[in-house]
C-alpha cells in the first residue's frame, strides 16, 4: 500500500480528535462580557446552569481594580480566609480583569475574590469539572506520542516499519499543530 493511501487513511482516523477538542467550550463567568465576575451575582446558580468538561476554558472578565480571581482549595473556598499572607489555600493567582483558566483536569475548581469582603459577600464560584464525553481521546494521543518517543515502540514496529511509524507521528503533530484549540488544551 502506498505511504500516500495511509497518510490520507490516518488524517482521516485522526480529525474526529481534533473536532473534538476544537468543541471545548468557553464560558464567560457570568455571562456579561466586560463584567461577569463581579459582586451581587449568584454564581452558585451560573454554575448550575452550566457543565463543564475537561479542556473547557473559563473567561474571567472584571475590573482589575475592583476584584481579583483566586483559584483556592474548599476550605479557602468556604471560609473567604486567605490568611495573613493572603496565600492560604490558594493554587493561583489572576489579576488581569481578562483571565481565562483552561479546566485541566477532571475534579472540583474553587474560585473566589480575595478583596475585602468580596468572597463573604457570595463572590465565589464553584465548579465539577467531569472527564470529557467520549472516554478519553486526549490520553490516546498522548499515549501515542510517548511510544513514539520510546525505543520500544521502534522495535515493536520493526526496521521496516519504522518508516511509517515516523510518518505516523509527523501526521499526528501536524494534525494537533492545526487544532484551533490545542493551546488551550494543553
Ligand atoms: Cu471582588
Amino acid at each position: 500500500m502506498p505511504r500516500s493511501i495511509i497518510a490520507a487513511v490516518l488524517l482521516l482516523l485522526l480529525w474526529p480528535l481534533c473536532h473534538h477538542r476544537a468543541s471545548a467550550a468557553e464560558y464567560v463567568v457570568g455571562d456579561v462580557v466586560g463584567s461577569g465576575w463581579d459582586s451581587g451575582v449568584n454564581y452558585a446558580a451560573w454554575a448550575r446552569e452550566h457543565t463543564f468538561a475537561v479542556g473547557d476554558v473559563l473567561v474571567f472578565e472584571y475590573v482589575s481594580s475592583q476584584h481579583n480571581v483566586y483559584e483556592v482549595n474548599e476550605s479557602t473556598y468556604k471560609s473567604c480566609d486567605t490568611g495573613a499572607g493572603g496565600s492560604n489555600g490558594v493554587r493561583a493567582m489572576y489579576t488581569s480583569g481578562y483571565d481565562t483558566v483552561v479546566l485541566a483536569e477532571a475534579r472540583a475548581y474553587w474560585f473566589i475574590c480575595n478583596f475585602p469582603g468580596h468572597c463573604l459577600g457570595g463572590m465565589k464560584l464553584a465548579v465539577n469539572v467531569s472527564a470529557s464525553g467520549s472516554g478519553g481521546p486526549s490520553p490516546a494521543v498522548s499515549q501515542t506520542q510517548t511510544d513514539g518517543n520510546s525505543n520500544s515502540a521502534a522495535s515493536i514496529a520493526g526496521e521496516g516499519r519504522r518508516g511509517w511509524v515516523a510518518l505516523g507521528l509527523a501526521l499526528v503533530a501536524i494534525v494537533l499543530m492545526n487544532c484551533p484549540s490545542f493551546a488551550a488544551w494543553q
